[in-house]
């Protein structure tokens, strides 16, 4: 859809939804009318910026259903996020909801050139998280048969591979590098196998560990985003270029602001992500402040379609760890260990306080190849993890080798750091 006609889209649809949110939803109209705001007032997408925000807190001081727009008897579908950082927030979705995020995943799978005749493996965990009926739902709507695996038993899952067939699969990037290893350990070449191509998301990763997914996988790897408060996966999705990721605008406004003063910031400059859903019946949240940190990319994406395009989404603004002052995310430790010989993709980061500094030390993994009890070579990798970890960060790391496999493998989201200044792991 040319851009100009997408604007149009937008402000109808938006328009449309404030009126909806101002009668259905009693924390919005009371938000509205602190504001002084009437829906009339929103007369164009350039009208966005009036609008309130909303933040998770909001949703947790309505639990469970107090910022639903529509009677529970219009609601067919509960889902709620992990809460591991506080009360879960509860997600609802009508028919015609559960019909708009099939679509969004089937413009998810299409893009990554799934069609009918493929067979989808799913693997992202079923239940209250959104991963697993979510992807199922948007293979079943391409038409894919679709093995609604959920997650964990690396070794049943393993079986399902070579047994069914699968052409395309679904999980979290850190469980996909669990079941390379297996792979690898069990002597089962990856070509063996009918995998074509994977989406991999709920969590960060890098453009170095989509190398060893594909690499050690042998396919196609693109990354998938998304948030239960917005509707799951399938808010934004890469293309055959694999270079950001398409937003469906058409359904989902973003605004990328800067945290501290919530104005927007230009495109090509990070910021916070925030998300305005325009068609959604259930939970239809004006601009949701996700806490993801994010970039909108400049120009045209030579696939042709038009949808803004998000940058790889780098982590939380949460996940973000100062350190003696310094900004430093998982995903920075990721790419470097990513790129070096005799080092596994698995790895901890342990940050303490010593009197008054605090101590970061990242506990390392080694291959199988590179275990040995030559104290000099282990020296010398070592020596080289630190170096490579100081350039990065800008601050100096304990690095702590540890053996093959001793590192916790995960089957849902990973947990990559033990934050123990806070009592707290993420
Ligand atoms: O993780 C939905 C999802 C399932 C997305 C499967 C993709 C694939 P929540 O459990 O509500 O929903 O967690 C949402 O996960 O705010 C991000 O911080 C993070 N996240 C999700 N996808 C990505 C990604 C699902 N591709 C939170 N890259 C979001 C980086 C991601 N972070």
């Amino acid at each position: 859809m040319p851009r100009e006609e997408l604007i149009k889209l937008q402000s109808e649809r938006l328009c449309a939804m404030v009126k909806r949110i101002y009668e259905k939803v009693p924390f919005y109209k009371e938000k509205f009318d602190e504001l002084g705001l009437k829906p009339e007032d929103i007369r164009s997408i350039d009208d966005i910026a009036k609008l309130p925000f909303t933040n998770k807190q909001d949703l947790r001081d309505n639990y469970p259903f107090g910022l639903f727009a529509v009677p529970m008897d219009e609601v067919v579908r509960i889902h709620a996020s992990s809460g591991t950082t506080g009360k879960q927030t509860v997600v609802g979705y009508t028919r015609n909801d559960l019909a708009l995020w099939g679509e969004v995943m089937a413009r998810t799978l299409g893009a990554g050139g799934v069609t009918s005749s493929d067979i989808g493996h799913i693997s992202y965990g079923y239940g209250l998280f959104t991963g697993g009926m979510g992807g199922n739902l948007g293979s079943e709507t391409v038409g894919c048969a679709t093995i609604p695996a959920s997650t964990g038993n690396t070794r049943r899952q393993v079986t399902i591979l070579q047994d069914f067939k699968p052409t395309f699969i679904l999980m979290t990037p850190s469980y996909a590098l669990t079941i390379a290893e297996y792979l690898e350990q069990n002597g089962i070449p990856a070509e063996t196998l009918s995998l074509k191509c994977g989406f991999f998301g709920a969590e960060p990763w890098t453009e170095e560990m989509r190398g060893e997914i594909q690499q050690r996988l042998g396919i196609k790897a693109y990354d998938i985003y998304g948030l239960s408060e917005v509707i799951g996966p399938g808010v934004a999705y890469e293309c055959e270029c694999q270079n950001g990721l398409h937003v469906n605008e058409d359904h989902f406004y973003i605004e990328i602001i800067d945290p501290e003063t919530l104005q927007p910031v230009p495109d090509g400059t990070e910021g916070e992500i925030v998300f305005t859903c325009m068609t959604k019946e259930a939970l239809p949240l004006l601009r949701y402040r996700t806490h993801d940190i994010g970039m909108r990319m400049q120009g045209a994406c030579s696939c042709g379609r038009t949808f803004v395009r998000l940058a790889k989404p780098s982590g939380r603004t949460d996940d973000m760890l100062i350190i003696r002052g310094v900004n430093v995310f998982p995903s920075q430790i990721e790419s470097v260990l990513m790129n070096m010989e005799g080092i596994a993709p698995f790895f901890q980061m342990i940050v303490e306080r010593e009197g008054n500094l605090d101590k970061l030390t990242v506990l390392v993994e080694l291959t199988e190849e590179a275990f040995t009890d030559e104290v000099r070579k282990l020296e010398s990798i070592t020596k080289c993890v630190t170096e490579n970890i100081h350039s990065v960060l800008g601050i100096s790391a304990k690095v702590k080798l540890v053996e093959p496999r001793s590192i916790e493998r995960f089957e849902g989201k990973a947990k990559r750091v033990i934050d123990k200044r806070k009592q707290i792991s993420f």
